[in-house]
């Protein structure tokens, strides 16, 4: 015959018809000695009843919301053979009476046993299992090594969280937040199973995709919507070109912190320059257009702040300042966006940079331009001119540091000693890595821009 003991609600502090708030365990389950068995829940406090004995559970006669008062039963259980033994020889030692050992005035210690029908299993004492010596418990260095959470515990905000001793314990063990998590038990109380699913979340969390730029941190996704039901749609691949270009931009959008500054630079000299040398170029097979002038303007800008021309080291520690101008440009091509990179642009005329704009911009429209054509660049231009708008934010061609953003030229009124002239004005903007560019010094790098621009005799 299997014996039997019947394990009791310890004294409780004089607390009567407390609700069992969590039933922890169930018919058939071996458990250890001081295994949470159920949660209680006085005006004071919530409480776990841990095992006397090691054994297995017979069957359990609680359930969630029932009421107990000191010695209910809580359930039936048969003790191991050496659980049986160990308290039969303590009991025969100390002469405990099985009601009394143990039991902690505040909060219950292990719940009492009563041999049904014999022999008598006592309980030693166990050590208080009271919300307070839960909360110094200090987590084992295995369980700090699974931890998920690299984040630091919020003490205040868990030991303010409404939950078991138990599950404190286990929060511990996982190296879990409780002040992070919602409950869904009884009164908003957080379960074992609201902290596995805390876990759970965060082990997920950390097993995701990396997002596509290095160096960024995990992004919130966009929604994903099903375009269809809301009306027709047709899907169209992304050439390889957008695919790259995509990519690339989303980096340095990331990663860079941008910042865009505005000038208009007066052209008005320039344009009548331009319209005179215009014949003699085309004459010479070269189009003249005023993205030649735009380089050559850059480039003296970039002579004169050096760090425009320049790059973060990998570490972002040191600035690569290079000796060097590769002005690269942005070609829209009918397969999307290509930089083609006019290498040594300083050491060219006004009218082979142009020569080589047409060439290079006539490839990328061909898809012919090769990969070395579009390596190398130090600062780009992005021209939409000759198609409008007023201004836009380019983003930087990383890990380049800046960018001039050109829209399209137009007469504006310009006040000049006492009158209102109107002034062909070249809008221009100048996105920058604030990392490496200080406001003050991009705002002098557009107004030097601007009055070179407004200089012609100094670009031709
Ligand atoms: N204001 C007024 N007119 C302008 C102008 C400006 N800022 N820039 C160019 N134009 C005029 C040109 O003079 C030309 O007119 P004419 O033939 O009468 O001289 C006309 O606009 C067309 O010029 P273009 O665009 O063919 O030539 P370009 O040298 O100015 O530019 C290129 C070459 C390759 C940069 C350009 O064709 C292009 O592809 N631009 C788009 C760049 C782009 O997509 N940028 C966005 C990148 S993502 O942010």
């Amino acid at each position: 015959m299997t014996n039997q003991t019947e394990v009791l609600v310890p004294d409780i502090g004089g607390f009567k018809d407390v609700s069992v708030i969590d039933v922890l365990v169930k018919d058939g389950q071996q458990i250890e000695k001081e295994t949470p068995l159920i949660t209680i829940e006085t005006e004071k406090a919530a409480m776990d009843v841990p095992a006397p004995v090691a054994g297995r559970i017979a069957q359990v006669k609680l359930k969630q919301g029932d009421k107990v008062s000191e010695g209910s039963l809580i359930l039936l259980l048969e003790p191991s053979a050496a659980a049986a033994a160990t308290s039969a020889a303590a009991s025969a030692e100390t002469g405990n009476s099985p009601a009394t050992a143990g039991a902690d005035a505040a909060s219950p210690t292990a719940s009492t046993s009563r041999a049904a029908p014999a022999p008598a299993a006592t309980a030693p004492p166990a050590p208080p299992v009271s919300d307070a010596a839960t909360r110094t418990t200090t987590t084992s260095t295995a369980a700090a090594a699974a931890a998920p959470t690299a984040a630091a515990i919020d003490e205040v905000a868990f030991s303010k969280a409404y939950a078991s001793p138990s599950v404190r314990k286990f929060a511990r063990e996982l190296g879990a937040d409780l002040g992070r998590i919602k409950g869904t038990g009884v009164k908003d109380r957080i379960t074992q199973e609201d902290v596995k699913a805390h876990v759970k979340g965060i082990l997920a969390a950390k097993q995701a995709p990396a997002p596509a730029a290095a160096g960024g941190s995990a992004l919130p996704k966009v929604p994903v919507v099903d375009f269809g039901q809301f009306g027709p749609v047709e899907i169209k691949p992304l050439s390889r070109i957008q695919k790259i270009s995509g990519a690339r931009l989303q980096a340095s959008w990331i990663n860079l912190p941008h910042v865009t500054q505005h000038e208009d630079a007066d052209i008005t000299d320039l344009e009548v320059a331009r319209a005179a040398l215009k014949s003699q170029a085309s004459q010479e097979g070269v189009r003249l257009t005023p993205l030649a002038f735009i380089v050559k303007a850059c480039l003296l800008a970039l002579r004169e702040f050096p760090r425009f021309n320049s790059s973060l080291d990998a570490g972002g520690e040191n600035l690569v300042l290079k000796k060097y101008f590769n002005i690269g440009f942005a070609a829209d091509t009918p397969n999307g966006l290509v930089v083609p990179v006019i290498a040594n642009a300083d050491r060219l005329s006004l009218y082979e940079i142009a020569r080589v704009l047409a060439t290079m911009s006539e490839k990328a429209r061909a898809g012919k331009l090769k990969n070395t054509e579009m390596q190398g660049g130090t600062f780009t231009i992005s021209s939409l001119g000759g198609i409008g708008g007023t201004a836009f934010t380019p983003i930087i061609n990383a890990p380049e540091v800046a960018i001039l953003g050109v829209s399209k030229s137009s007469q504006k009124p310009v006040y000049d000693r006492g009158a209102f002239l109107p002034r062909l004005m070249l809008p221009l903007s100048l996105s920058y890595d604030h990392r490496v560019i200080d406001g003050a010094e991009a705002a002098r790098f557009v107004v030097f821009l601007a009055k070179t621009l407004g200089d012609v005799k100094a670009l031709l």
